[in-house]
């Protein structure tokens, strides 16, 4: 934070600790005003070299005291500086003692010990620790810990940390402690404490091999009746890791905590998980289908870490693929065993497409395994998660489910207990399959999303069909010239009845219907023999690989995959790219033609799909309803900006407008034979079918309100004012708040009224309220935010209400963020200025959107450019923020 130019660390630097610190004893004394920390560390060198000093980080710590082997060292034998403690001429094993004073109370960054609310709780990754005590606090240091934690027992009588709960007494004063061991060694980036006044909702969970775990939720008492779902989560995933990966807990209790400021979703401390309760509160009235669905995934996700990241865990931190990628890998499979895998699929394909392409396409791209870093809290991207379990998927597909498993199991069992590299992970998958990835290595080293070109000709005389495929990736930071990626191109030919036997050319065997070939070279052909009709190739199925995809479909070609193909994603695909075309078509007529016309095969496709919709919803089909959802959708304006070489805002934002609007007038009935055959559904649950079935339903209710109508407002209306779901209610509500229809304005001030009266108490539901008007695209928008900044129910220091208004106008309101004046710009650099200080790693985060200026027109760039340059021009800027605007410039 001091720095005026912060370094970059580079993972060629990479050194192995020159001490160990086997065992770790923590002593907190939590008081209201400040908390004293007493750490009794087991040193042991490690190197040869008998002169090295002893160098621990530490971060706005008050140092009271150190001493090693019971000798107290003064002030002259050691080096303090802002971020270190040396201590020269120690012993190759001693014990060091090192008593620190913090400032929990004041600590707004949401780093190291701060208190949320009432309640004192940690976040030491990656680098947090260090604000706690002196300590070599990197994830290749493993230690044993011990924890005693000792406060006042009315205020905070749960007193939490990793482990078992070992002794707990009273002391003097009201004072209670309690003492904590985790017998398993780990990084100081795992370890947690929690004090607080909590209850807990409890259960238990009999492993494979018939250890009793004792599983707790801690929460507020008001928020005890929001825990079910999560705890139900929790034993899903316990069971599911069980049976795909063979893995069991180990520790006897596993302890989740919700807090309510937190800088992320959660957190894997080894046995004690603190969560966002955003992550893990839920309840029909006050959750969405979305979070219900997220909560789920993201309490598995941090169990996973049990295994993928604590008892395996990262040697450093340009390793943090090696555990999120193969994390996020492991829960997305999960949620697609616990629903549909195709919609799962096509959730994180499109969240991939639209938003981890356009980091890898901007300033801060870099590839799964970073290279270098300034600071590590801004590399916790899409990248490295999303990106990083797509080449996990990879290699999963290349190998198969069974070799991938010999291969996680080897990686286990080779590693368990220690800090091991991303060529570890691989190498594991390459020893137990046999298989060569050293080409494929490069998805992890080069950053930018490869372009696959393909072109294709049908020879109707010989019955071939030729495919030449070109790899190309354009230039990222830090590389111009990148070498060809190993991929996995599933495929199939889709004839007139659907998917073709596939012969290649010179090949024995009768062939599948999908083959998976792996390209390895800028350039290669295929030859597919024995093909009878001019087949529509479908491309990279499943999305076997993160690519953009060049092939000039026509719109029949689209048809063709829409109607024939096998593949569920291929299928949603086509529609979308249907979509996009016709919403292109649209944007270069306007201007030109007075009413853009919109093309017959989207509204035939259209057609198709409310049909499929409505006999399915009366038994005489059988679609997934959800995907019907997702394919009547049309693509975000996110998505169609990311998808631009320069981004025209304005006729993106109204092309969009027509095309939805043409669909909905076209077939109002048929949106409204949906909603009315769906409207009825009582009893909830939040099963993948019921959830589809509502999502089918609110979207059939967002076409019906685009056709401006004023008996859409009112049903939209109807069941704001009925709803016995927080699914429906927010549907309704944000159809009337962003409809810019006359019936719309009239209700829209009361309807936001009634729901804060309603929800006032709610502060996870406030935040939805906030965030549904920050995204509201019409006229007027940044004014209101400007007004809810001051609203009694918004607080600067809470990361998800900041997410909400600052992060939903800047990310998903493409149209009044980006506003010709600029004036959305200046509105997010003054909240960054604002935030640089109190919780770099959320100024950092929020900065994303002005770091994309490449892609605007002229005077949108040069507005842009202006904000970033007055953030970079603020004294003491933090290195999160500092990186980010030094890289965008
Ligand atoms: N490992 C944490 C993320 C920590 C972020 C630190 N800035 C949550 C997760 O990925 O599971
Ligand atoms: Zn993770």
């Amino acid at each position: 934070m001091k720095d005026a130019q912060p370094a970059a660390i580079h993972l060629k630097d990479y050194k192995a600790p020159d001490f160990s610190i086997t065992r770790t004893r923590l002593e907190f004394e939590l008081f209201e005003t400040y908390a004293d920390v007493r750490a009794t560390l087991t040193i042991q060198r490690q190197t040869s070299d008998k002169e090295a000093a002893l160098v621990l980080d530490g971060q706005e710590l008050e140092l009271l005291f150190v001493s090693v082997d019971d000798a107290e060292i003064q002030a002259t034998n050691y080096q303090l500086t802002d971020a270190t403690l040396a201590i020269s001429n120690v012993p190759d094993r001693f014990k060091l003692v090192c008593v620190t004073r913090i400032k929990p109370q004041e600590n707004t960054s949401l780093e190291g010990l701060y208190k949320s609310h009432k309640m004192f709780c940690t976040q030491c990754e990656a680098e947090g620790f260090r604000k706690i005590t002196y300590y070599l606090d990197r994830p290749d240091v493993l230690s044993e810990f011990t924890t005693r934690i000792t406060a006042d027992k009315s205020k905070y009588p749960v007193l939490l940390s990793n482990g078992n709960k070992i002794a707990e007494g009273n002391s003097e004063e009201g004072r209670h402690w309690v003492e904590w061991q985790d017998p398993f060694k780990k990084p100081s980036y795992l370890f947690a404490l929690v004090a607080g006044d909590l209850v807990s909702l409890d259960d238990t969970f009999t492993t494979m091999s018939g250890r009793e775990i004792s599983l707790r939720i801690f929460v507020e008492e008001k928020d005890h009746n929001k825990c079910d779902h999560a705890m139900i989560s929790l034993k899903k995933a316990m069971t599911w890791d069980e049976q795909v990966y063979g893995r069991e807990y180990d520790l006897d209790i596993f302890m989740i905590v919700a807090v309510d400021d937190f800088n992320m979703g959660a957190m894997e401390n080894k046995g004690l998980n603190i969560f966002n309760s955003s992550c893990v509160l839920a309840s029909k009235e006050t959750t969405t289908d979305d979070s219900f669905q997220s909560i789920e995934a993201i309490v598995a996700h941090e169990y996973f870490h049990n295994w993928s990241g604590n008892r395996v865990t990262c040697r450093d931190w340009f390793q943090l693929s090696l555990k999120e990628g193969f994390t996020v890998f492991r829960d997305s499979e999960f949620s697609s065993d616990m629903g549909s895998r195709t919609v799962k699929r096509v959730e994180d394909v499109n969240m991939l497409r639209t938003h981890q392409f356009a980091e890898d396409a901007g300033p801060m791209a870099h590839p799964v395994q970073p290279a270098s870093f300034i600071e590590i809290s801004n590399f916790y991207t899409l990248t490295v998660y999303e990106k990083g379990a797509e080449v996990v998927r990879m290699i999963h597909s290349l190998l198969g489910a069974e070799a991938f498993r010999k291969g996680s199991d080897l990686y286990f069992e080779r590693h368990d207990g220690a800090a091991v590299t991303i060529d570890d992970f691989v190498r594991a998958m390459a020893d137990a399959s046999g298989r060569d990835f050293s080409q494929f290595m490069n998805w992890y080293r080069q950053a930018g999303t490869p372009r696959v070109s393909i072109s294709a000709s049908y020879r109707e005389k010989e019955n071939e069909f030729e495919l030449t495929v070109k790899q190309s990736c354009p230039a990222t930071p830090e590389s111009n010239v990148k070498k060809p990626f190993h991929m996995p191109m599933a495929l199939a030919l889709v004839g007139e009845r659907g998917p073709i036997e596939l012969q290649l050319k010179g090949q024995l065997g009768k062939g599948n219907n999908e083959c998976v070939l792996e390209l390895t070279e800028n350039e290669q052909t295929y030859i597919f023999s024995g093909v009878k009709e001019r087949p529509v190739p479908s491309l990279f199925r499943n999305f076997s690989a993160p690519v953009k995809i060049n092939y000039n479909y026509s719109l029949e070609d689209l048809q063709r995959i829409i109607a024939k193909d096998t593949d569920g994603f291929c299928r949603w695909d086509a529609s979308q790219q249907m979509a996009v075309k016709s919403i292109f078509s649209v944007m270069d007529a306007l201007g030109n033609e007075p009413s853009p016309t919109v093309n017959s095969q989207l509204l035939d496709a259209q057609s198709d799909i409310l049909q499929q919709a409505i006999d399915t919803i009366d038994g005489k089909d059988t679609q997934d309803l959800q995907m019907l959802a997702y394919t009547m959708a049309l693509p975000s304006e996110e998505y169609l900006s990311e998808i631009q070489s320069s981004i025209d805002v304005e006729k993106t934002h109204h092309a969009r407008i027509r095309v939805k609007r043409k669909l909905a007038i076209q077939f109002y009935d048929r949106y409204l034979a949906i909603y009315e055959r769906l409207a009825c559904d009582e009893i909830f649950s939040t099963d993948a079918q019921s959830i589809a079935r509502r999502s089918l339903k609110n979207t059939a209710l967002s076409y019906l309100v685009a056709s401006g109508k004023a008996d859409a407002v009112e049903l939209c209306n109807r069941q704001l004012q009925n709803a016995t779901n927080m699914t429906d209610e927010l549907a309704a509500l944000t159809n009337i708040v962003h409809s810019s229809s006359k019936s719309a304005e009239l209700i829209k001030s009361d309807c936001l009224q009634s729901f804060y009266k309603k929800w006032q108490h709610e502060t996870l539901v406030l935040n939805r309220w906030f965030a549904l008007q920050a995204t509201n695209p019409n006229p007027g928008t940044l004014e209101q935010i400007q007004a809810l900044m001051g609203h009694a129910a918004f607080d600067i220091n809470n990361p998800n209400k900041l997410r909400a208004l600052v992060g939903g106008f800047s990310n998903r309101n493409p149209s009044c963020f980006h506003d010709r004046s600029g004036s959305g710009y200046a509105f997010l650099s003054d909240r960054i200025i604002e935030l640089n200080q109190k919780n770099p790693q959320i100024a950092a985060r929020l900065l994303t959107p002005l770091t994309r200026w490449k892609k605007y027109d002229e005077q949108r760039q040069e507005n842009m450019k202006k904000a970033l340059g007055r953030i970079q021009a603020v004294p003491a800027l933090s290195k999160d923020v500092y990186e980010v605007v030094s890289k965008s410039l």
